[in-house]
């Protein structure tokens, strides 16, 4: 990685840590011209930023509003980069309906997931974030999608995946649907414990998995 690159990833990170909305929107725009891919923008910039606000947090330097402001200086980056994940032209891989479950309002990390999945050619439906069990199920029932992706970041909200997989079960509509996880709390192994098909470590990881089941 030469220096400049490396100059703008940190600079993207800081941006984050700092709150700085103008400084993160320039810093994605310095990534576009230096021709750094937008994924690497995100995974190794601003993300890189956030586990640190994330840190910070836990160490109590930080506290709920700065919290609040970086969810909102890491959407500002990410309108700047959204269309140039987007813009290729590919062929059509299916329905893939994805949602952050009941209790849990963080949706950056399933943002991101649904826009490369949309990069790559899947057709999303995105509940958005607190999203109940029984939405899930009646989605799933109604448009028939290929592949469900649930996103949980709080160890206290994660159980609700187990939740969805158990009430698929019920409506008779599991072994219709793939079921893909993610989010920072959670492991392989949990995602097995609770029956889901595939864990997600990260968002590119996640599509890679899906492109692999419709292939
Ligand atoms: Co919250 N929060 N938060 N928060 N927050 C965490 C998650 C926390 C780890 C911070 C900390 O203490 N270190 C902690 C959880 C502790 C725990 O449960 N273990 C925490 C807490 C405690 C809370 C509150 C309870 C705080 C409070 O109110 N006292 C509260 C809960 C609100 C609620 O949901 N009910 C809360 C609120 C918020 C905000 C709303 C202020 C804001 C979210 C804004 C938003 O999303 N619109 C926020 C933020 C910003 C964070 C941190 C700092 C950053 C999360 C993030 O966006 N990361 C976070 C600390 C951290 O994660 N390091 C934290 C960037 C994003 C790109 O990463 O979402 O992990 P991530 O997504 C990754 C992968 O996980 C994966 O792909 C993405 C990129 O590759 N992925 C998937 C995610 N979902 C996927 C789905 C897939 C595939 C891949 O397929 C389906």
């Amino acid at each position: 990685m030469g220096e400049k690159e490396k100059e703008i990833l940190q600079r993207l990170s800081n941006s984050i840590i700092n709150l700085d909305i103008e400084g993160v929107k320039q810093a994605c725009e310095d990534a576009l011209a230096q021709g750094i891919p937008p994924i690497k923008a995100v995974t190794e910039g601003m993300a890189q930023g956030m586990d640190i606000v994330g840190q910070k947090y836990e160490n109590q330097e930080y506290y709920l509003a700065e919290l609040v402001m970086a969810g909102e200086v890491m959407k500002e980056g990410m309108k700047v980069l959204e269309p140039y994940l987007k813009d290729a032209e590919v062929k059509r891989l299916g329905k893939v309906v994805v949602g952050t479950v009941q209790g849990d309002l963080h949706d950056i990390g399933k943002n991101i997931f649904a826009t490369l999945l949309e990069a790559s050619g899947f057709d999303v439906v995105d509940l958005g974030a607190n999203v109940s069990t029984n939405k899930f199920v009646e989605v799933v029932r109604d448009q028939k999608p290929k592949i469900l992706g649930l996103s949980a970041l709080l160890t206290i909200t994660m159980v609700e995946l187990g939740n969805v997989v158990k009430e698929l079960e019920n409506a008779d509509l599991r072994n219709q649907v793939k079921v893909i996880v993610g989010g920072a709390p959670l492991t392989e192994d949990y995602a097995k414990k609770i029956g889901a098909d595939a864990y997600a470590p990260d968002a590119v990881a996640g599509v890679n998995i899906c492109k692999k089941w419709v292939e």
